[in-house]
């Protein structure tokens, strides 16, 4: 048995109410069908699949006052925050399989309401191409799933902010993005006045996966919880396909794996969610197949003498 991780309860959330494409809700049973769960069980670690949360059809209608679909994206992350509080309680971790991003509302405000009853440290490490930094008066789609960080953050609807009981839920000093590559132009303007600290694919570029990495974990102490939000649209389009808002010029293989080993080795994940897969798009389960070979290095698997 893995002795580096607490055990694991995995949820699926089957929900694409905050894309722009639909297709995100058939993401949950991709990635069990690429084997998440044995994958992990393999690897020694303690995982339980809890099934799906459940919650409302997409009514697929355009966005009213700034925001598409929202009395759905409420009804969702109440169900996501509440099996996340669960889960934590049981002293498991909690891994969501999404769905599309907006879910990340109610998995991290879970995540923040019980550092905060633990009195322990949150870092929320964002893997994206985009900030989800936008409001509904800057969106230019009224697509939730653009906007979750700056929900955590205190900024959006009230419906949505309040969810973890505590507002904001996070403050933008916790969070750190890596992968970026595509933001609205007010969306660059307000994560520059809330001081994001963003590593994006220039900076990549420039100075390596490896010390940007290291920096987006410097400060990491002991009692840190780290969750981690993947959203796939990280990696390049070339190697992930499956979809909703794919970008040009992402991490490639070789990256992404080093990210997900180099936050093994900090020893301190304590839940993640699994965003944005869409199997609609995809080239026979490709995406899933990869996110699963990534999560396993999370999950402390590497090549040659490390493991
Ligand atoms: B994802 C976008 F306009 N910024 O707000 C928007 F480019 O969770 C895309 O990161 C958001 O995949 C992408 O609609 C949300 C767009
Ligand atoms: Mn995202
Ligand atoms: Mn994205
Ligand atoms: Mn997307």
């Amino acid at each position: 048995m893995d002795q580096r991780y607490p055990p694991v309860s995995m949820f699926g959330v089957p929900t694409d109410v905050g894309a722009g494409t639909r297709g995100a809700s058939m993401g949950p049973e991709a990635l069990r069908v690429a084997g998440l769960g044995e994958a992990l069980r393999a690897r020694g670690v303690d995982i339980a699949d809890a099934g799906d949360v459940p919650g409302p059809k997409n009514p697929w209608l355009g966005p009213v006052d700034g925001y598409r679909h929202l009395d759905q994206v409420v009804a969702w992350n109440q169900g996501v925050f509440e099996t996340t509080q669960a889960i934590l309680r049981d002293g498991r971790m909690p891994v969501m399989l999404g769905g599309d991003h907006c879910l990340a509302i109610g998995s991290i405000a879970a995540v923040a309401a019980h550092c905060r009853r633990e009195g322990r440290s949150l870092r929320v490490l964002w893997l994206d191409a985009h900030t989800d930094f936008n409001t509904s008066t800057i969106t230019p789609s009224g697509n939730v799933h653009g906007m979750p960080v700056a929900c955590l953050c205190g900024i959006g609807p009230d419906a949505l902010t309040r969810i973890g009981g505590h507002v904001p839920a996070i403050v933008p000093s916790q969070v750190r993005q890596l992968g970026i590559r595509s933001v609205d132009q007010d969306e660059k303007r307000l994560v520059k006045e809330h001081r994001l600290d963003i590593y994006d694919m220039r900076y990549i570029d420039e100075v390596g996966m490896k010390r940007a990495m290291e920096q987006a974990l410097q400060g990491l102490d002991r009692d840190t919880h780290l969750h981690v939000s993947f959203d796939v649209d990280i990696l390049d389009p070339t190697i992930a396909p499956g979809t909703g808002t794919p970008i040009p010029g992402g991490v490639n293989y070789r990256e992404a794996q080093l990210i997900m080993e180099m936050i093994a080795d900090s020893g301190r994940l304590r839940s993640l969610d699994i965003v944005e897969v869409n199997p609609a798009l995809d080239n026979r389960n490709a995406t899933a197949e990869l996110a699963v070979d990534l999560v396993e290095s999370l999950f402390g698997k590497s090549t040659l003498m490390r493991d």
